[in-house]
């Protein structure tokens, strides 16, 4: 049995995950508004670490300053009260009519200034607060149509405007780095940056790319068919995986956002085991926040929240317990090598070799024996049984 969460294991919640209403395109909400204090508190009952949000989230879109000043000074005295964090903050670029057809990328250029006029506004909050990672989710970036949309010109205006966020971070001195989360569908028909792939391929353009990374989505890499353990790696790979949003998804859907685990669970457990063992000689891979970003089911009353909430937590812990059981099997190690997993990491020319000794190299071609290394089986089907022995607790 895993132990309880503690602030150590890094957990975070969006405050619009448990606040959630459960509103959806059919039906009314289904639970009251969830005052952020409470989600604070409770939270950190729970064992959380972190809270995130949205400017909306805390402050009503349209509120006028005195009303912004004394819900921000609520929420700190929640914060200070229950030692609870801000690691991360994202801007809401899609709720309000205004930006139905996106906020950087909008044809309506009246639109893209007033977008970076609210990012830059909760930069000074996000700063103030001390988070140190600054989500972009581009919901409403993207189109129905084919004909609505330049995606050149709606790119163009996608790197200006988060070229112009950094450079206001880079002038204030901000300490915080920017995260894009990729997303294929929904609300858009398509949205831009649709998988961590793409978003990796056009941060390279930006002006300052090296302060952009990923915050990629569980359910959002699934529901484009995507194999989330190797966007995952193939982020860290780059160097740019700044934070993570896990939660859970049944393939290529809606987005469901359950609890983490609670859909791919396979899935799940090899992406825990590369976060927390996938570092060089078996550290984590991952130092960030482990961030939950789900949605209580429609169906449960507040009480249900709270236990989905910490379900989201003690599903990871069971996880990494369980990854840790699998590293630790000496059976396991054993499959690995006899699978080669390990030989991988050994480049393919020796030290020093060039093309020239390959190509002088008899055994590697000539005198290769392709009969015998076409006929050898790599034993994977051993090897991924023990991950599902281990992952069901029966080793
Ligand atoms: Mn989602």
């Amino acid at each position: 049995m895993a132990s309880a969460p503690t602030r150590e294991d890094h957990f975070s919640f969006g405050l619009w995950t448990v606040g959630w209403q459960a509103r959806d395109p059919f039906g009314d909400p289904t639970r009251a508004p969830l005052d952020p204090v409470e989600a604070v508190t409770r939270l950190a009952d729970l064992g959380a670490w972190g809270v995130t949000f949205h400017d909306d989230d805390l402050i009503p879109f349209g509120s006028d300053e005195s009303e912004r000043e004394r819900r921000i000074k609520r929420f700190r005295d929640a914060l200070d009260h229950t030692g609870v964090v801000v690691p991360m903050m994202t801007t809401n670029l899609f709720t309000h009519p205004i930006f139905k057809d996106g906020a950087f990328t909008s044809n309506d250029r009246s639109v893209r200034r007033f977008a970076l006029r609210k990012v830059m506004r909760n930069l000074d909050l996000a700063a103030e607060l001390g988070a140190s990672t600054f989500v972009f989710w581009g919901g409403r970036e993207g189109a129905e149509t084919d004909s609505a949309k330049d995606v050149r010109a709606a790119l163009d205006r996608y790197r200006e405007g988060l070229d112009l966020l950094a450079q206001y971070v880079i002038d204030r001195a901000y300490p915080i780095r920017f995260a894009l989360e990729p997303k294929p569908n929904e609300p858009r028909g398509d949205i831009l940056l649709p998988t961590v792939g793409s978003a990796l391929a056009f941060i390279s353009s930006l002006e300052h790319h090296e302060m952009v990374g990923v915050n990629p989505e569980v359910g959002h890499e699934q529901m484009a068919g995507m194999n989330f353990v190797h966007s995952i790696s193939q982020a860290l790979w780059h160097g740019k995986l700044f934070h993570i949003d896990l939660n859970g998804q049944h393939g290529p859907k809606y987005d469901q956002d359950l609890v983490f685990g609670h859909g791919d669970l396979l899935s799940a457990f090899f992406l825990v085991d590369l976060l927390e063992n996938g570092g060089p000689g078996g550290v984590p891979a991952y130092d960030g926040p482990r961030h939950f970003d789900y949605k209580p089911l429609r169906t449960e009353d507040s009480e249900g929240v709270w236990v989905s909430a910490a379900s989201n937590m003690k599903t990871y812990l069971l996880l990494k317990e369980r990854a840790a059981a699998f590293r630790a099997d000496p059976e396991v190690q054993a499959a690995l090598a006899a699978s080669r997993v390990p030989e991988l990491a050994v480049p393919t020319l020796a030290p020093g070799e060039t093309y020239t000794e390959l190509l002088a190299d008899r055994s590697a071609f000539e005198d290769f024996d392709v009969e015998a290394a076409g006929a050898h089986g790599y034993g994977f089907a051993h090897l991924d049984q023990l991950a599902v022995e281990h992952a069901l607790g029966a080793r």
